[in-house]
């Protein structure tokens, strides 16, 4: 019975997930290393393309610099957000660092964030370390409107070797789950299959 009901609230996930997430009011902060950024979505999924976040021996002398990535996002009821997940790819040389900060807040209908940070994520690319990450956000609290902000901090000091930062992948996908009132309905059902379980 167990089983019934983790691929019950499994599918109503999942189909939570096709519901319509609108992402908006992306944008990406400060030249040169903003310059051509772009970003495209597919379904609960966003990427983006940032060819001119790079410092070091390439670009020399740009050794350091912030990149900020900022978006919103709009969960059409019944689903909610719950929780992003966080894919990064960066290049490293020699010297090369990336120092990264995720905050997401809250928003109300008018864009205007509701107290603090309700998910935070940070990580940093070491010299000679992984070039890629993987984490996973879980916000405080469901919301149906969040802005995500992404900081980047990169660096790349001068050695005799060949030095070089830079930001490569960067993608986030939105989980959603159903609203209280739809898992309220679901928690009904699945106490009604269960009754009729008992008795048969
Ligand atoms: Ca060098």
């Amino acid at each position: 019975m167990h089983y019934k009901l983790v691929s019950i609230a499994l599918g109503l996930t999942i189909s939570g997930s096709a519901a319509a997430i609108t992402f908006s009011n992306v944008t990406f902060q400060a030249p040169p290393l903003s310059d051509g950024a772009t970003f495209n979505t597919s379904g609960n999924s966003i990427s983006f393309f940032v060819p001119s976040a790079i410092v070091g021996d390439p670009v020399d002398p740009l050794r350091a610099g912030v990149l900020t990535i900022e978006y919103d996002v709009f969960t059409a009821a019944p689903a909610y957000a719950a929780q992003v997940g966080v894919n990064l790819g960066v290049a490293l040389a020699g010297s090369g660092m990336v120092s990264f900060l995720e905050q997401v807040y809250e928003i109300n209908s008018l864009g205007n964030e509701i107290g603090g940070p309700i998910g935070t994520a940070s990580h940093t690319f070491n010299p000679g370390g992984a070039t890629n990450w993987n984490g996973t956000i879980t916000f405080d609290r469901q919301v149906e409107r969040f802005r995500a902000k992404k900081f980047f901090e990169l660096s790349a000091v001068d050695t005799v070797d060949f030095d070089l930062a830079a930001i490569g992948l960067v993608n986030q996908n939105v989980q959603v789950v159903p609203e209280p009132a739809t898992l309220a309905a679901l928690g009904i059902g699945v106490t009604a299959l269960l009754r009729r379980k008992r008795k048969n």
